[in-house]
């Protein structure tokens, strides 16, 4: 009973299985008590709690769709979608780190890895003994990541790694990278660098008003010397980290929905309880309005994320029906969180609630996996067949 009620307006638990239901209640009551009590103190503190980790891989939020074999969960796409959801529900931060350690770490190794790869990486990365970064975006290479100058070149069973990541998830702390760069033919591969090689480093990137409970930083190669067997062998070219992506992305989808959840819920209760002008402000039309509004826009974002799993799981999704998803979900979340924040009045930008810093997380969401422009011409281009980002 003291479960967060999630709102339902259109009944959408009825396409969901009892197993889905059984997993997004686990990681509901998860963030209730693990990651609610302290997250507004991490996020304060400009600090990642560490100290969630391992309920973090307890609930399978760490490759939840990857197989069992390689110690992760075995789960179906919505399951997926729905400890995304969860997780934003608490913070996008927390859910960030999920993402990563399993769309951007985990999926490449699987996808792309060899069996032996598979072996070393993927069970510790799934139990959270190892955490991973994944380094694509560069100083001078944000939204066109194919303009990288990260590169290596060949030294016998070795490579030697040249370069910068810049604005990385996890990097301060991370085990392991995953680094997309190019070698003496311009061709992207993927990289796993491990913490200790001499030369790679990863400073902390500090001062950020966004995205405070989970660390970024850079990834610095200064002649890194790689064994060769750490080359993702599977795939190379843009489309490789791209297709990480569209795991990420759709991760992102759900979770958006989750912080939308928070800040309505939120307001929806506030609006009820406090009293102007001798009657509650969940009286005035103007509330109501935004209210209405925002079951709206939560409503139309649970069905797109809902049939885009459907299509995941078949895997009949497209690239850019997952961009049309990531876009409008993240788009609603944050106009959701500013309307929900209006409703609080003076409370909405305190810590005692977590509007505010929803708020100002998705302002990072917005920006990163493909920025709302960017998904906004990937979509003009699948429509028009006319490419506008060049
Ligand atoms: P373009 O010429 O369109 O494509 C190059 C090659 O890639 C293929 N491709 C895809 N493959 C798989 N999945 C996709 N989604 C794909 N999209 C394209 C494409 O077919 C082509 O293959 P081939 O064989 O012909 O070479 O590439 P472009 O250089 O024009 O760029 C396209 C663009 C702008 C859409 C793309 O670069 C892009 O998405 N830019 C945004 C960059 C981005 O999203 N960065 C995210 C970094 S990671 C991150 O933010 C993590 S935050 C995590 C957290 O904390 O939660
Ligand atoms: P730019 O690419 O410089 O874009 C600036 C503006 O120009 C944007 O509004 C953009 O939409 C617009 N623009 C760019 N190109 C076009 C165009 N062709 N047409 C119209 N407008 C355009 N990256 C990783 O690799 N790994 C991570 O773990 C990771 N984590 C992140 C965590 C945080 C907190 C943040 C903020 C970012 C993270 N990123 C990560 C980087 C993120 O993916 C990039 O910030 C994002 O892709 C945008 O790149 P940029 O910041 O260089 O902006």
């Amino acid at each position: 009973p003291d479960l967060f009620e999630a709102p339902d307006y259109y009944q959408l638990d009825d396409l969901l299985s009892e197993e889905h239901k059984m997993i997004r209640d686990a990681a509901r009551s998860w963030v209730k008590r693990d990651v609610s009590p302290i997250i507004e103190e991490a996020a304060q503190s400009a600090t990642f709690p560490k100290s969630i980790i391992p309920g973090l891989a307890s609930i399978g939020g760490f490759g939840p769709y990857i197989p069992e074999e390689y110690g992760g969960a075995g789960l179906d796409q919505i399951s997926y979608g729905l400890i995304m959801q969860e997780l934003e529900r608490g913070d996008s931060g927390v859910r960030s780190t999920a993402s990563v350690q399993s769309s951007l770490v985990m999926y490449p190794i699987w996808k792309y890895g060899t069996e032996e790869q598979k072996k070393k990486f993927l069970p510790k990365l799934a139990s959270g003994e190892f955490m991973g970064s994944f380094g694509l975006t560069e100083p001078d290479h944000g939204s066109n990541p194919g303009g990288m100058i990260t590169r290596f070149k060949k030294d016998g069973d070795h490579i030697i790694l040249n370069g910068a990541k810049l604005w990385i998830s996890n990097s301060p702390f991370c085990d392991v990278a995953v680094v997309w760069a190019k070698d003496e033919n311009d061709r992207i591969h993927g990289v796993i660098v491990e913490r200790g090689m001499e030369g790679f480093t990863t400073p902390e990137t500090h001062n950020k008003w966004s995205l405070r409970a989970s660390a970024t930083g850079e990834l610095i190669f200064q002649d890194v010397k790689i064994p060769k067997s750490n080359i993702l062998p599977g795939r190379s070219g843009l489309g490789a980290p791209l297709s990480c992506l569209d795991s990420a992305r759709f991760g992102i989808a759900w979770g958006a929905i989750g912080a939308a959840m928070d800040c309505y819920d939120t307001a929806l209760r506030y609006a009820k309880q406090r009293k102007q002008f001798g009657k509650p402000i969940a009286g005035f039309q103007l509330q109501q309005k935004k209210l209405a509004e925002m079951i709206t826009e939560i409503t139309k974002a649970q069905l797109l994320a809902w049939r885009l799993g459907v299509l995941r799981e078949e895997g009949r999704a497209t690239s850019a029906q997952i961009s049309m998803a990531k876009r409008n979900n993240v788009e609603i979340a944050i106009n959701i969180a500013r309307e929900a924040r209006q409703i609080l009045g003076g409370m909405g930008i305190t810590g005692e609630y977590s509007i505010m810093r929803h708020s100002m997380n998705l302002e990072s969401v917005i920006t990163y996996e493909g920025t709302h422009d960017i998904h906004l011409l990937i979509t003009g281009l699948d429509i028009t067949g006319e490419n506008a980002f060049v």
